[in-house]
C-alpha cells in the first residue's frame, strides 16, 4: 500500500506557479519590498531549510506574531514546506496571552516582527518549549541588540541550505494552526489541514469573488486572521495573482492611501472600517482605486446602510459573508449575482448549511435557531480539547455558535451569537476577559461587560460597573478604566461606555445574566 503524499499546500500554493512558468509574476509588494513567486519559493525553501537544520522536526509548531509584510508568506510557507506548523497569532495580543499560546502549543520557535518583540522579552525566556526565536523586520539593525537566543530572521534565511521541494504531506495532514476564542476566554487551537486551503480557494474564491491571476488584491484584515489569510494569501497565490500588504494599522486615511497608490481590483475590509472610511472626506470613486471591482466584508454583520451608502459614493459592491476560524474561511455569502445588503446572502457552493433548535432539529422556514454547517475546509479539531472539538464538529457537520433566520427568499440573515460573546471591528470580545480586566482596578468591586451598538451599528463593549464602598465615580476614575482594559485585555476591548450600578443583575446561583443588561439597553 502506498501513501497518499502530493498533498503539501505549498506544491500546489507556490511551486506549482514556478513550474508553469509564472516565477516572474509578483506574489506580494509591502511598502519597502516585493517578492516574485520565484523568489518567494527560493526564500521559503532557504527557510524550510534552515528550520530542519536547526533541529526542528515535523508537526512542531512556530508561533507567528508577525506583521504583514513579505517575511509573513516566507515563515508561513517555509515552515510547511518543511512540515513545521505555523502558528499565526493576532499581534495586538497582551503578553500574558502570547505565554499562554507559546504554552499550550508547545511552540518550538517564535518569528516575532521586530516592533512586537521588545514586550515579550519576558515571556520569551520563560517559554517552556522555546528553542529558537527569529526576529523580523531588524532591516540590517546591528545583530548586538537581539538578545541571547534570538537570530535576525533574515540571515537566518540567507544562510539556509535551501530544502527546494516541500516535503511529502497528504491532503488530510495537519498544515497550520489558528487559534480561536472561547466564552471563557480561553483561546482554543483549531488544527486546519494542507488540504482545506485549496478547498477554500477552489469555492469561495474561484466562485463567488471570481478570482483570476490579473487581480491584485488588498486585505486590510491583516494575514494573522483566517480571514485575511485566505484574502491575501490562499486566494492570489491560488491563481498566480498579487496581494498588497500593509504592516501598519489600517486607518480610514493609510487603506485610502494604499488604494491610490497601488490600484487594487479587489478589496477587504471588516465592517467598522467600511463605517469608518464612509466618514471620512477623503472617500471618492473607487475608494481611490480605478481598477476596484469587488469589496468584501466579513468578521461580524455588515449594516445594510454602511452597504448601500459605498455602493453609492464608491461605486462597486460590498459582499458581506460569513465565516468562521474553524471553518477557515467564508461559507455563507452574498454575491455579485446574488446580493441583499442586511443578510449574509446564501450558502457558498460546495458548503451545506442547516438551522437547528437545541435538539439538532432542523426548525420551519423564518423560525430562528443555530446555524450549522457541513464543507470541505472544516478544522480536524481543537488542539487538547476534546470535550469542546465534540461539542463543535459533529461528524461531517459543525456548529457556528451564531443564531441565523432563512427568509423566505432563501437568504440567510444573521441574529446574534448563541452565546454572550461579540465582536469588536471583526475581533473577538469575550466578557469575561474585560470583566476581569476590570476587576483588577482598585476601585471595582463588581463589573459587566456587554455589546452595544453606536450610532453607526456597529458593536462595541459597555461596561456595568459596582464600586467598592466609598468610591466616588468621577470622569477620571471611569477614564482610568477604559486604561485598565486597554492596557490588560487589548486595546479595542475597552468600554467605550462605563455606567455606574447599586448591583448587577444575577441567576440564583450568581452568574451575571448579561441578557438582562443587553435588554435593558434595548
Ligand atoms: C461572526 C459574522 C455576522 C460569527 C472569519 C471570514 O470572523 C471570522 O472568524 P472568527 O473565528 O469569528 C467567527 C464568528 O464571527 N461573523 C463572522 N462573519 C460574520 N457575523 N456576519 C458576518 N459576515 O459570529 C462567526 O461565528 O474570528 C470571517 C473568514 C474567515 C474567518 N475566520
Amino acid at each position: 500500500m502506498s501513501v497518499t503524499q502530493d498533498g503539501n499546500a505549498v506544491s500546489w500554493l507556490l511551486d506549482r506557479h514556478v513550474a508553469e512558468g509564472r516565477g516572474a509574476r509578483a506574489a506580494f509588494l509591502d511598502p519597502h519590498r516585493s517578492l516574485t513567486y520565484a523568489a518567494l519559493a527560493e526564500a521559503s525553501a532557504r527557510f524550510a531549510g534552515a528550520l530542519s537544520a536547526a533541529g526542528i522536526g515535523r508537526e512542531r509548531r512556530m508561533l507567528m506574531l508577525m506583521l504583514d509584510t513579505v517575511d509573513f508568506p516566507v515563515a508561513f510557507l517555509g515552515a510547511m514546506r518543511a512540515g513545521v506548523v505555523p502558528v499565526p497569532v493576532n499581534t495586538l495580543l497582551t503578553p500574558e496571552q502570547v505565554a499562554y499560546m507559546l504554552a499550550d502549543s508547545r511552540a518550538e520557535v517564535l518569528c516575532v516582527s521586530a516592533p512586537c518583540f521588545a514586550a515579550l522579552r519576558d515571556v520569551v525566556a520563560a517559554a517552556p518549549d522555546l528553542r529558537l526565536v527569529l526576529v523580523a523586520g531588524l532591516d540590517g539593525a546591528p545583530q548586538t541588540g537581539l538578545p541571547a537566543g534570538a537570530r535576525d530572521f533574515a540571515g537566518f534565511v540567507a544562510a539556509g541550505p535551501a530544502a527546494p521541494r516541500p516535503v511529502p504531506a497528504s491532503p488530510d495532514e495537519v498544515a497550520f494552526w489558528l487559534y480561536s476564542s472561547g466564552s471563557t476566554g480561553a483561546p482554543k487551537g483549531a488544527k486546519h489541514v494542507h488540504g482545506s486551503l485549496r478547498a477554500t480557494a477552489e469555492t469561495y474564491a474561484s466562485d463567488v469573488l471570481g478570482i483570476r491571476a490579473g487581480d491584485l488584491v488588498y486585505s486590510a484584515a491583516k494575514l494573522f486572521f483566517a480571514y485575511g489569510l485566505g484574502n491575501a494569501l490562499t486566494f492570489p497565490m491560488s491563481v498566480g495573482a498579487t496581494a498588497v500588504l500593509l504592516p501598519d494599522r489600517p486607518t480610514p486615511d493609510a487603506v485610502i492611501g494604499v488604494m491610490r497608490d497601488r490600484q487594487p481590483t479587489i478589496f477587504c475590509g471588516v465592517p467598522t472600517l467600511y463605517a469608518a472610511m464612509l466618514a471620512s472626506p477623503a472617500l471618492g470613486r473607487g475608494a481611490g482605486s480605478e481598477r476596484l471591482r469587488l469589496c468584501i466584508s466579513a468578521g461580524e454583520a455588515l449594516p445594510e446602510h454602511v452597504g448601500l451608502r459605498w455602493e453609492e459614493v464608491v461605486g462597486a459592491a460590498i459582499l458581506d459573508g460569513i465565516g468562521s476560524t474553524e471553518m477557515l474561511h467564508i461559507f455563507l455569502s452574498n454575491r455579485p449575482d446574488l446580493l441583499r445588503y442586511g443578510t449574509s446572502g446564501v450558502a457558498v457552493p460546495g458548503y451545506e448549511l442547516r438551522i437547528v433548535d437545541e435538539h439538532e432539529r432542523e426548525v420551519a422556514p423564518g423560525e430562528i435557531g443555530e446555524l450549522l454547517v457541513r464543507g470541505p475546509s472544516a478544522a480536524e479539531g481543537y488542539w487538547n480539547q476534546r470535550e469542546k472539538s465534540r461539542r463543535t464538529f459533529l461528524g461531517e457537520w459543525t456548529r457556528t455558535g451564531d443564531k441565523y433566520v432563512r427568509e423566505a427568499d432563501g437568504f440567510y440573515r444573521y441574529q446574534g451569537r448563541a452565546d454572550d460573546m461579540f465582536k469588536v471591528s471583526g475581533i473577538w470580545v469575550s466578557p469575561f476577559e474585560v470583566e476581569a480586566a476590570l476587576m483588577t482596578h482598585p476601585a471595582v468591586q463588581e463589573a459587566a461587560v456587554v455589546g452595544r451598538e453606536d450610532a453607526d451599528g456597529l458593536v462595541k463593549p459597555m461596561a456595568f460597573l459596582v464600586l467598592k464602598p466609598g468610591v466616588a465615580a468621577d470622569t477620571a476614575l471611569l477614564e482610568a478604566m477604559k486604561e485598565t482594559v486597554k492596557a490588560r485585555a487589548g486595546a479595542w476591548k475597552y468600554p467605550r461606555w462605563v455606567e455606574v450600578v447599586e448591583e448587577l443583575p444575577k441567576t440564583a446561583t450568581g452568574k451575571i445574566q448579561r441578557f438582562r443588561l443587553r435588554a435593558a439597553l434595548g
